[in-house]
């Protein structure tokens, strides 16, 4: 045998490894519609409750401060989870929320950090005192099957565990009537949202 042979043999053997049905849950997709274009992206679509009781924090968020913006502008998380704070400007920031379990950051110097754990389920609105047109919203969640609209509204959610489920969504401004669906696995369910006051 020559090692063209067995490289390709070996190749063979790892395509057919690859192939193999690992499926890891379904997926959720859908869009959301809304009569402003803009109103589409930045909404957080989530289920309400997942198979387990509790879940792993989601892996290490930041949210900076850049140019006199929290960046990125929606946050969700699994409850449990600690995000830091950066500060980017050559200014002073302070980071507090009124909601939820309000915490106030103090105010803080580029470079800087500030780190804070949110235990409660819900949106918190971030605010800074310096500056009042800064805005930003953090949405703690029961569980890690979320995703954050695009542009165009749509969004993807993958790796959900078969089952029935309710999903919600999460707007700055806007409501949406929560959705039943039923996830199999490998399969994709569709969503369809209309925001509304
Ligand atoms: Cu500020």
């Amino acid at each position: 045998m020559t090692s063209t042979m067995i490289r390709s043999l070996w190749l063979c053997v790892a395509l057919v490894v690859n192939a193999s049905p690992s499926w890891a849950g379904g997926t959720i997709t859908g869009s959301v519609l809304a009569k402003q274009a803009k109103q589409r992206k930045n909404a957080v679509v989530y289920v309400e409750r997942g198979k387990n009781d509790r879940y792993p924090p989601s892996p290490a968020p930041h949210i900076d401060q850049k140019n006199q913006e929290f960046i990125p502008f929606v946050t969700p998380v699994v409850k449990g989870t600690t995000i830091e704070f950066l500060n980017s400007d050559n200014t002073g920031h302070n980071i507090f929320t009124p909601d939820g379990e309000k915490f106030d950051a103090g105010v803080f110097n580029k470079g800087e950090t500030y780190k804070y754990t949110f235990k409660s389920e819900g949106a918190y609105s971030l605010l800074c005192k310096l500056h009042p047109s800064m805005i930003a919203y953090v949405v703690v969640l029961q569980n890690p099957h979320f995703a954050i609209t695009s542009e165009d509204g749509t969004f993807r959610i993958d790796g959900v565990p078969p089952g029935d489920y309710t999903v919600k969504l999460w707007h700055e401004r806007k409501t949406a009537e929560p959705q039943k669906i039923v996830v199999t696995d490998g399969g994709t369910s569709s969503v369809t949202f209309e925001l509304h006051k």
